[in-house]
């Protein structure tokens, strides 16, 4: 087969990096001060087996060139070219794990043009390659690589010839080089997960000594895939005199009559001269704001900064709070009069605060937007996928977009993937949300040698430089779990006891210079707009991590601790920045990775789509649906139930936190999205369909709610919640009904909701709610009126729903459509609890659903998605947790 020739791309596609490519096609040769080009290497790219590796015994067909996309994975193109078979489906995962052990060898060709020779430097740029790498051009060694979340440059010109130019990029299996390195080690770095597929002994993983993402490793909701390639785009980058390496935007002061800025830019010089740098702000009215700087540089890194001010600047604000106006800030670098670069930001104007106060409890943990002080609602973000540069701009808007219909405020990037795209943060800052951003730690101890350290450090500092004049970002945090882990998890207790005093020292100051001084520098430095946090939980190194009264908390009681859901009520965190229970898919989803015969609970597919704890999170599932709903009646009744339990679950952690304020600041649930179809925390599954939980956190997190708990002990409280910036005049109405619909008994008063609060309304005792009426068939409904209109709802039952007598609702369904769309209107005669208006494996989406209808209560919904209206009325399937219509 011959090579195919690289060519710049000619269509749009995600680029991670942000450089603009100035407007020449073709560099003019020998002329002084061109404007920088840069042309991206997309095309023409081929993979095969590196010569000689053992893989090729069995796969053959690998061994022979075949296209490659790029930035993407050797096991994408595998998949592509059906070599190995899709490992999302069935019990695949075990037949792609050949790929990771073995070692790959990328080659293209770069066309260089006379012009393009003729450019001061002609630098390759590689915005990610995962992991060990060494790049080739013409058959000499250009770079080695062995950090996936940096960026390799090197110039590339003494290299290249005119005409066709071999690229090879040669990548080395992670485990091939480093299994021998841990088989050395007496006592190796406690990791994350041990591998499932037999390929690590128990407890000496590879992964504490790699920079990749670490859920490659396999994590307890996503496969074992060890990915090998190029994850970053890759580029020509030519450049004469001068170019801009970074430009960052940072906000002096802000006042609502100004806002002053400063326009950092790192210019890399090939030799002393004069530049003029140029800023540019423009605003979202139009209009710039222009301020230059003539300065004399030095050949090598020169940093000019140019201030700016802007008069009355317009604030981005979260969601909820404002508009999400945006500026632009274009820098251009001229030597002799002729612009050689230019770079843009996207930016936002706000103040960020993290208030820390300590009261008779602890320390807080308060963020303030624009002297806002914010409850924080949302979810944490796993990767998108678990082939990275695949994830196209349009699904990460539309898991953002989900996220902020769900009135969320907040994302939490978990600290065990990858630094997203800055499109990511481009549809962050358009929708108004905060991102809350962990620094790529999943939980591994960290090596605390030099090398490590500063990979770290440059890797830090590229990826906060790159994206932190975008105003979604209110939080650099230095990892996930690493601090809290060190401290309390039994393997770390044990290789602790295991190493010896000086080893423990050794290792537990080497993750506190990381995460306290060279994470911090590189945040505070850099984005010094926002505040830093050294791990995700911690105390900030005030106290231990990981406290109810300091700091921000992982509660893992509940779901890995067995504890009921209730347990959640048992106190006020100051943030809770995780906690979770798990979930099934939706059959629609279910159905993408298994067959009808694979549709049981521990069948060895549902199973193998199960990661806690090796598959044994399916038992965990049951154990929870039956501490409070009715055994299963089939398969699919056991995907809804779970699906109940999760979001009511949920629902009761998050109105408590909310009901906690003002200790309570935040609630993050774990977790927003998933890398693949199968069983998790998720509230999105991975075909991007909303769990129960995703239509609950809708309601739960709504701007005004009321949040009615009732504890084990029997005593229900009752709380209004309000994230308005002013007071809201509302009614609330404790009512007590049975199933038919008689009030048994009502209490309600007019209350003026306090801006930015909870309120309790009052402790009730189940005497007091209930009296004398038949507990089986009796609910609690706290409602919530504003002008007239039930705003938040809670129900409680004295005795779990297994215990109860829940009749058969008596739905009447009507069919008609509303803006083109089938439209479907359920009413309930009796009530209706956790109704899920449920389609089968049907591709479709109800516009509302895990509802509680009320004796007498309608609801319509639409339906989108591909299925006609005839198959929907076929499919419709109401399940509640009540008796089942008799056939
Ligand atoms: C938390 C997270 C993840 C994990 C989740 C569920 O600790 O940080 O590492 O997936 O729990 O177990």
């Amino acid at each position: 087969m011959s090579q195919r020739v690289l060519e710049p791309s000619t269509h749009r596609r995600r680029t991670t990096g942000r450089t603009i490519a100035l407007l020449l096609a073709v560099a003019p040769a020998a002329l002084v001060a061109a404007p920088r080009q840069t042309i991206p290497l997309e095309r023409g790219w081929q993979v095969r087996l590196a010569p000689g590796d053992a893989a090729a015994k069995d796969h053959p067909k690998a061994a022979r060139w075949l296209p490659a996309t790029v930035p993407g994975y050797v096991q994408t193109d595998l998949i592509a070219a059906r070599i190995t078979p899709d490992p999302f489906v069935g019990l695949n995962e075990a037949t792609i794990q050949w790929v990771g052990r073995s070692d790959w060898d990328y080659r293209g060709v770069l066309n260089a043009s006379p012009a393009l020779l003729a450019r001061g430097h002609v630098d390759l740029v590689f915005d990610g390659l995962d992991t060990f790498a060494e790049v080739f051009v013409n058959g000499t060694k250009l770079l080695a690589a062995d950090n996936a979340h940096r960026r390799w440059r090197a110039d590339a010109k003494p290299l290249l010839r005119a005409g066709a130019n071999e690229i090879r990029i040669a990548f080395k299996s992670p485990l091939g080089v480093l299994k021998p390195v841990v088989a050395g080690i007496a006592n190796p770095l406690p990791g994350e997960y041990d591998s499932t597929a037999g390929d690590e002994p128990e407890g000496r993983q590879t992964s504490p000594y790699i920079r990749k993402p670490k859920y490659h490793y396999g994590w307890d909701w996503g496969p074992r895939i060890l990915n090998v390639g190029p994850n970053g785009a890759v580029k020509v980058d030519a450049w004469d005199d001068a170019q801009i390496e970074t430009l960052r935007v940072q906000q002096e002061a802000v006042t609502p009559g100004e806002a002053r800025l400063t326009v950092e830019v790192l210019i890399v010089a090939d030799r002393a001269a004069t530049v003029q740098v140029d800023a540019t702000v423009t605003g979202p009215g139009g209009t710039p704001v222009r301020a230059s700087r003539t300065v004399q540089v030095a050949a090598g890194e020169n940093r000019v900064a140019v201030p700016l001010a802007i008069a009355d600047p317009q604030l981005w604000y979260p969601a909820g709070y404002g508009a999400q106006p945006l500026y632009t800030v274009t820098t251009d670098v001229s030597l002799d009069g002729e612009i050689v670069d230019r770079q843009q930001r996207s930016t936002g104007i706000r103040t960020v605060e993290l208030v820390r106060e300590k009261d008779a409890i602890g320390r807080g943990f308060l963020l303030k937007v624009n002297g806002i002080p914010m409850f924080a609602k949302g979810a944490n973000l796993i990767p998108f996928d678990s082939f990275g540069p695949g994830v196209t701009d349009a699904r990460m808007r539309s898991i953002l977009a989900d996220a902020k219909a769900a009135n969320m405020n907040m994302i939490r990037i978990w600290g065990g993937g990858m630094y997203l795209p800055d499109s990511f943060f481009d549809a962050a800052d358009a929708l108004g949300l905060m991102i809350w951003s962990d620094f790529m730690f999943g939980g591994a101890v960290t090596p605390y040698d030099r090398d490590f350290r500063e990979t770290v450090r440059i890797e830090a500092e590229e990826q906060v430089d790159r994206v932190q004049a975008h105003p979604s970002i209110a939080l650099w945090s230095g990892n996930n779990e690493v601090l809290s882990g060190w401290e309390t998890w039994s393997d770390r207790t044990a290789f602790k006891a295991r190493v010896g005093a000086e080893e423990r020292e050794r290792v537990g100051v080497g993750m506190a210079i990381l995460f306290n001084q060279v994470l911090r520098d590189a945040a505070e430095r850099r984005d010094a707009d926002v505040p830093y946090w050294p791990g995700s939980p911690s105390s900030n190194y005030d106290g231990k991590p990981d406290q109810d009264g300091d700091g921000d908390r992982h509660y893992w009681d509940v779901w890995g601790g067995k504890k009921p859901a209730t347990a959640y009520l048992d106190s006020c965190p100051r943030f809770m920045s995780e906690y979770g229970l798990q979930a099934m898919p939706d059959m629609a989803t279910i159905a993408r990775f298994a067959k009808p015969k694979d549709y049981a609970i521990e069948s060895p597919v549902m199973k193998a789509h199960q990661k806690f704890l090796k598959g044994e999170g399916q038992g965990r599932l049951l154990d929870y649906i039956r501490m409070r709903y009715r055994e299963p009646r089939d398969f699919a009744d056991f995907v809804y139930l779970s699906q109940v339990m999760q979001a009511d679950g949920i629902q009761l952690g998050a109105l408590h936190h909310r009901a906690c304020r003002p200790v309570t600041t935040g609630s993050l649930y774990w977790q927003l999205n998933d890398v693949w179809p199968g069983a998790s925390w998720s509230s999105i599954d991975y075909y991007g369909r909303w769990k129960a939980l995703h239509f609950a956190a809708r309601r739960f997190f709504a701007p005004v709610a009321i949040a009615a708990a009732r504890k084990e002990s029997g005593s229900t409280s009752v709380s209004l919640i309000s994230d308005a910036t002013q007071p809201v005049a509302a009614r609330w109405i404790v009512r007590t009904i049975d199933v038919t619909g008689r009030e048994l008994a009502r209490r309600e008063n007019a209350v003026s909701l306090a801006p930015l609060s909870a309120t309790g309304v009052g402790t009730f005792t189940d005497a007091d709610l209930f009296g004398t009426a038949d507990r089986r068939t009796a609910f609690a409904v706290a409602e919530l009126v504003i002008d007239g209109r039930v705003a938040s709802r809670s129900l409680v039952s004295a005795l779990p729903e297994k215990a109860m007598a829940l009749p058969d609702p008596g739905f009447v369904t009507r069919w008609s459509s509303a803006e083109g769309r089938p439209s479907l209107t359920i009413t309930a005669t009796r009530l209706a609890r956790a109704l899920w208006i449920d389609f089968g494996t049907l591709p479709v989406q109800a516009s509302d659903n895990f509802l509680d209808l009320l004796p007498g209560e309608s609801v319509t919904v639409t339906i989108t998605g591909k299925a006609s209206t005839a198959s929907l009325k076929r499919a419709l399937r109401l399940r509640t947790l009540g008796a089942e219509k008799a056939k």
